[in-house]
C-alpha cells in the first residue's frame, strides 16, 4: 500500500508527505498485524468542537425562548409569529406550515438576519405542497394549528410544539427546553449572551488547523420528544446498530460527511454519509423527524428509561448543527410504512435502474489493464459464474486526471469496453471531485479560467492534497460548475466511452489528505444559487451536488434513452435521486459483514434502497468462508458488489479453492434467478415510495421484538432473508415475527425446499455451508428466472417462474413488471405491470395498467405452488384464446406446473382440478 501512494507525493510539501506517510504506514501496520482502528486523533469529539459544547452544555428545562404570541400572522396555508430569546431580546420568527399527507413543516429563522443564512433546498424533489391550515385557539398562552386530523398546539413559555395526530401526541419540539439559536452578530457589537466569550466562538483551531470563523456563533438546536417510541432509528451513516443507543456519557452521533480510514464498529462517529431523518416508533404508532440542515450536526439520544429528571417522557433526539436555520419536517405516518412513505415524498426515491445495475459487480482497487479486465470477465464465463459490470477504480487514470486514461495501460478502452459489451457487461470507472493541478490538463485549464473551483477564505482558488497530489475541488454548488462537469460525460467530450460506462463518484465528502479532519476548511467558499456561502453551511451536500451533476451527465448523454448508474460514497438526503451508495471502506471481518446489513437497513428507511457494502471486506484478505458467507448475504441485498483494496491478495472467486468457488457461484447464480424480483421491487420502490430493504417492525409494527432486530429484514413484505454473518455457524436463530403482542404470525417458506414454519419466535434453522436462509411470506407470489446466463443483459427475453407461497387461506397474491430495461419509455406507458393472484384454487393473471402497452414475447413457463391443503390432479390454462390441459407434478413440498407457456402481456388463468 504505501509503495504504492509514494511516487504520487514528489509533488508535496514535506509536511504533507510526512502526514500522509504515517496514515500510510499506519494503514500497514494495521493490515499486517490484522487490527483495524481508527486514528481517533484526526476526528473531533463534541468535547473539540465549540458549537456541539455549546449546544450541549444547554441546560434542560430551563429554555429562555419564548413565543410573542400578539405577532401571530395567519395565511392560508402557515402561520407566522414570532419568538423571543429572553437573554438577550433577540427576535425570530417561527413558521408552520402543513403539507400534504399528514406532515408539518416547522421553520425558525432570525426575524432580521445580518446577512442571509443559508437554507436547503435541493434535498426536496420538488417544492413542497402546502395545504389550508386552521387557527383553531390563539391566546397568550398557546396557538392550536389544525389540518385534518393533525395539530400543532404550540405553547408560549417556555416554547414548545406539541404534534398531534388523531389526538394522540406523537412529537414535541423542544419539551427538553434544548432549543437554542446563534443569531449571527459583529464581532465588534457582541452580543450580551455567554456565546461570545466561549473560546472556539469567533475562531478555532484543531490539531494544526486554524478556522477563521468570520461569522462568529451560528448553531442552530432543537429536541424532539417521541412519546409513543420503544426505539428510535435513523440517522445514518454510522456503522451501529438498527437502534439507536443512548449518547448519554459518550459522544453524541455525528453527522459530518467523512473520509474515515479504517473505521470501526458499533460507534456514532461521522462516516462518509449524512441523512439526518430519525423515527420514533412503538406499539401504538411511528413518527419522524426530517432536520433539513446541511452543516455538521451532532444528534444527542435520550432512550425513555433515562428520562427521570426531565419533564418530558418518551425517547428523544436532540440536533445540534453548526450553521444555517431550523428548518424541520414532522412526519406523522402512524404506521411505519407511511412514515417512511413521507420522508421519500419529501425526498425522493432511487429511480428504476437497470437491471444491470441491480445483478453482480467485480471489482478491485485495481483492474490493471485491458488484458487483466477482459480476462476476469473471460473467467467469469470459464467458471460459469454470471457478472455484469467490471469496475475500474484510480489507477485507470492518466496520473490521476479524471476524463483520461493511462495509455500505457489503457490504449484503448473504446475497445475493450465493446468487448465487454459484447459479453452484455457494462463498465463502471471512478470520478473523483478533486482535480489535478497540472498545467497539461484540460478540466484543470477550463476550471482555473472560468472559475470553476471552490474557493478559500481569501477568495483564491483552493488547493489541498489528493491522490493526484496538488488538487483543486470542482465548486459542484454553482449550477454553471456543474454543467460544465456533466457536460464532461457527454460522448463527444469523453468519445473513449459509451452508453455502456457507469459512473462512480468517490471521495467526494470531499477527502482532502491535508485538510482539517481530512476534509475541507469550513471557511472555504462556494458559489451556491442564494449566494456565496461558507462550506461550513453546505458540507454534507458537496457529493450530492457532483452526483447531481453526474446524473445530469449520463442522462444527457444517452439521450434521455438510457438509465444512468452512478455509485456515490458521500451523500445527503435525497442523493437516492441520482446514485446508490456502498458503505465505504468496510474490512474483511465477520464483524463488518454483520454491519453491512444493519447499515443498508437504517439506509434504506432514511431514503436508501439501493444499498451494499464492499462484498469480501475492502482492508484484509477475507477468510475462504466469510469470502462465501459475504457473497450469500450480498446476493440479498440491494447493490451487490465485490470490492477490495490494492494491498489486499487477488481474490477473484476462482483462486479459491474449487469448493469454496462453487458456493460462491451458487449464491451469485441464486441472485440472477431473483433479478425479477429485484426488478418489480425497485419499480414499485419508484411507484410508492417504500423501502425495498425493510426492518421487521415495517410489517409487524405490534411486536415489540422486531424492533431492535438488524441481523434479519424483509424484502418488499415478500421475504424474509436472515444471512449467515458468524464465523463457523452450524445454525442461525431466526425470528419469525407476530402480528400483534401475543398473537398469531405468518407461514413462512424456505425457498431451497419449501419446509413451512407455521410458528412465532426465535426458530433455530441448521445451515450447511450452501445454505442462505431466506423464507418466502405465505400468501405471496414472487417471480424469478431460472435459466441464468453470464448476464443479466442476455435474461431479458428468458421466461419466468412464478413462486406461489400459500397463506392459511389458500391465496397468494404477487406482482410481475416488465419493460424494456434500459431507457426511461417505461414513464410513458411503455410497460406490462401485471397482479397475480391465488385463491379458490385459480391462479390468474391481470393487467394493473391496462393501458401500458409494452410488446413482449416472454411468457410464464413454470409455476410453482406450496401450501397447498389438497393435491390437485391436474391443471388447465385458460386464455382468451384456447384452453389448454397441463401436468401437475406433485414435488417433496410443492406442486410445480410446466410448460404454462403463456406471453406475460396477456391475462391467463391457471386453474387446478380435483
Ligand atoms: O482512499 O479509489 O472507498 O472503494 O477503492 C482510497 C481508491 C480511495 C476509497 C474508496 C475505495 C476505493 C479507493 N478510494
Amino acid at each position: 500500500m504505501i509503495m504504492a501512494y509514494h511516487t504520487n507525493y514528489f509533488s508535496l510539501d514535506r509536511e504533507t508527505f510526512n502526514m500522509k506517510l504515517a496514515i500510510s504506514i499506519l494503514c500497514a501496520v494495521a493490515l499486517v498485524t490484522g487490527v483495524i482502528s481508527v486514528d481517533r486523533t484526526i476526528f473531533k469529539t463534541c468535547e473539540q468542537s465549540s458549537f456541539c459544547r455549546r449546544c450541549r452544555n444547554v441546560e434542560p428545562n430551563n429554555s429562555s425562548y419564548e413565543l410573542v404570541p400578539a405577532t401571530l400572522s395567519t395565511y392560508s396555508d402557515s402561520i407566522t409569529v414570532d419568538l423571543v430569546n429572553k437573554n438577550n431580546g433577540h427576535i425570530f420568527v417561527l413558521k408552520v406550515e402543513g403539507i400534504h399527507g399528514d406532515v408539518f413543516h416547522i421553520a425558525i429563522d432570525e426575524k432580521t438576519p445580518l446577512k442571509k443564512r443559508y437554507c436547503v433546498t435541493d434535498a426536496l424533489k420538488e417544492p413542497i405542497k402546502l395545504v389550508a391550515v386552521e387557527v383553531v385557539k390563539s391566546n397568550s398562552n398557546e396557538l392550536v394549528v389544525k389540518y385534518g386530523q393533525n395539530k400543532a398546539v404550540i405553547h408560549a413559555t417556555p416554547f414548545k410544539i406539541d404534534f398531534y395526530r388523531s389526538e394522540m401526541l406523537f412529537v414535541s419540539a423542544n419539551a427538553r427546553g434544548l432549543f437554542k439559536f446563534e443569531h449571527y452578530r459583529t464581532k465588534a457589537n457582541k452580543s450580551n449572551d455567554d456565546v461570545d466569550n466561549e473560546p472556539g466562538a469567533w475562531e478555532e483551531d484543531f490539531n494544526s488547523f486554524h478556522d477563521s470563523k468570520p461569522n462568529g456563533p451560528e448553531a442552530v438546536a432543537m429536541d424532539f420528544t417521541f412519546p409513543q417510541a420503544g426505539v428510535l432509528f435513523g440517522i445514518p451513516e454510522h456503522a451501529d446498530s438498527f437502534a439507536l443507543k443512548s449518547t448519554s456519557g459518550g459522544d453524541p452521533y455525528r453527522l459530518y460527511n467523512l473520509d474515515v480510514g479504517e473505521f470501526e464498529l458499533d460507534n456514532g462517529m461521522a462516516l462518509y454519509g449524512s441523512v439526518p431523518v430519525i423515527y420514533g416508533h412503538g406499539t401504538k404508532g411511528t413518527a419522524g423527524v426530517f432536520w433539513m440542515n446541511a452543516a455538521e450536526t451532532w444528534v444527542d439520544i435520550y432512550n425513555q428509561d433515562l428520562q427521570k429528571n426531565v419533564s418530558s417522557s418518551g425517547s428523544a433526539a436532540h440536533f445540534m448543527s453548526e450553521s444555517g436555520i431550523v428548518d424541520a419536517f414532522i412526519l406523522l405516518g402512524e404506521t411505519p410504512q407511511n412514515t417512511f412513505k413521507q420522508y421519500t415524498d419529501l425526498t425522493g426515491v432511487a429511480p428504476l435502474p437497470q437491471p444491470a445495475a441491480l445483478a453482480f459487480h467485480q471489482s478491485r482497487w485495481n483492474y490493471n489493464d485491458e488484458k487483466d479486465v477482459l480476462n476476469v470477465s473471460k473467467h467469469f464465463d470459464i467458471h460459469d459464474i454470471p457478472m455484469d459490470t467490471m469496475w475500474l477504480d484510480i489507477e485507470y487514470t492518466e496520473e490521476k486526471k479524471y476524463f483520461t486514461w493511462d495509455p500505457q495501460t489503457f490504449p484503448h478502452p473504446l475497445e475493450m469496453i465493446r468487448n465487454l459489451a459484447a459479453s452484455g457487461r457494462h463498465l463502471t470507472i471512478i470520478i473523483d471531485p478533486h482535480i489535478k493541478t497540472a498545467n497539461n490538463y484540460h478540466v484543470h485549464g477550463d476550471c482555473t479560467k472560468y472559475g470553476y473551483y471552490t474557493k478559500n477564505k481569501d477568495g483564491h482558488d483552493f488547493e489541498g492534497v489528493c491522490w493526484p497530489g496538488n488538487s483543486s475541488y470542482a465548486d459542484f454548488f454553482n449550477p454553471v460548475v456543474r454543467k460544465y462537469f456533466a457536460d464532461q460525460y457527454l460522448l463527444e467530450n469523453f468519445n473513449t466511452t459509451t452508453n455502456d460506462v457507469f459512473i462512480w463518484n468517490d471521495m467526494n465528502e470531499p477527502s482532502v489528505f491535508s485538510g482539517p479532519e481530512l476534509t475541507m476548511p469550513k471557511d472555504n467558499l462556494h458559489n451556491t444559487e442564494m449566494g456565496t456561502f461558507e462550506h461550513r453551511a453546505v458540507h454534507n451536500l458537496y457529493g450530492f451536488m457532483q452526483t447531481k451533476a453526474t446524473f445530469d451527465g449520463l442522462y444527457r448523454r444517452g439521450n434521455g434513452k438510457y438509465r444512468p448508474f452512478i455509485l456515490t460514497r458521500s451523500h445527503f438526503a435525497g442523493s437516492q435521486r441520482y446514485a446508490a451508495i456502498w458503505t465505504g471502506d468496510n474490512t474483511g471481518d465477520w464483524g463488518y459483514l454483520q454491519m453491512s446489513l444493519k447499515t443498508c437497513l437504517t439506509q434504506a428507511v432514511s431514503g436508501f434502497s439501493f444499498c451494499g457494502s464492499d462484498v469480501g471486506g475492502f482492508f484484509k484478505d477475507p477468510s475462504a468462508d466469510l469470502f462465501e458467507r459475504w457473497h450469500q448475504a450480498g446476493a440479498f441485498q440491494p447493490f451487490f458488489r465485490a470490492h477490495a483494496n490494492m494491498s489486499t491478495k487477488r481474490r477473484e472467486p476462482w483462486l479459491f479453492p474449487e469448493d469454496s468457488k462453487l458456493v460462491v457461484r451458487d449464491a451469485i447464480r441464486k441472485r440472477y434467478t431473483y433479478l425479477p424480483f429485484w426488478y418489480v421491487m425497485f419499480y414499485e420502490h419508484e411507484r410508492f415510495g417504500y423501502p425495498v430493504m425493510r426492518p421487521l417492525l415495517s410489517h409487524y409494527p405490534n411486536d415489540p421484538e422486531t424492533f431492535a432486530i438488524d441481523n434479519q429484514y424483509l424484502l418488499a413484505d415478500r421475504l424474509l432473508v436472515h444471512p449467515v454473518a458468524q464465523e463457523g455457524a452450524t445454525k442461525v436463530d431466526v425470528y419469525f415475527p407476530r402480528h400483534s403482542a401475543s398473537g398469531d404470525g405468518d407461514l413462512w417458506y424456505d425457498i431451497d425446499d419449501y419446509t413451512v414454519y407455521d410458528s412465532v419466535g426465535y426458530v433455530g434453522i441448521p445451515v450447511n455451508r450452501n445454505k442462505i436462509p431466506v423464507f418466502q411470506r405465505g400468501g405471496t407470489i414472487v417471480p424469478k428466472k431460472e435459466h441464468v446466463r453470464q448476464a443479466s443483459t442476455l435474461m431479458k427475453n428468458d421466461p419466468y417462474t412464478l413462486i406461489v407461497c400459500l397463506d392459511r387461506y389458500q391465496e397468494a397474491n404477487g406482482t410481475l413488471y416488465a419493460d424494456d430495461e434500459q431507457s426511461f419509455e417505461y414513464r410513458n406507458g411503455k410497460y406490462i405491470y401485471v397482479q397475480i393472484e391465488f385463491k379458490k384454487n385459480v391462479l390468474s393473471s391481470k393487467r394493473i395498467d391496462p393501458s401500458a402497452k409494452f410488446d413482449t414475447q416472454v411468457s410464464i413457463e413454470r409455476v410453482v405452488i406450496t401450501g397447498l391443503d389438497k393435491a390437485p390432479q391436474s391443471a388447465t390454462l385458460s386464455t382468451s384464446s384456447n384452453n389448454v390441459a397441463l401436468e401437475v407434478i406433485k414435488n417433496e413440498n410443492s406442486y410445480s406446473i410446466s410448460k404454462a407457456t403463456v406471453n406475460i402481456a396477456e391475462e391467463w388463468k391457471i386453474i387446478l382440478n380435483y
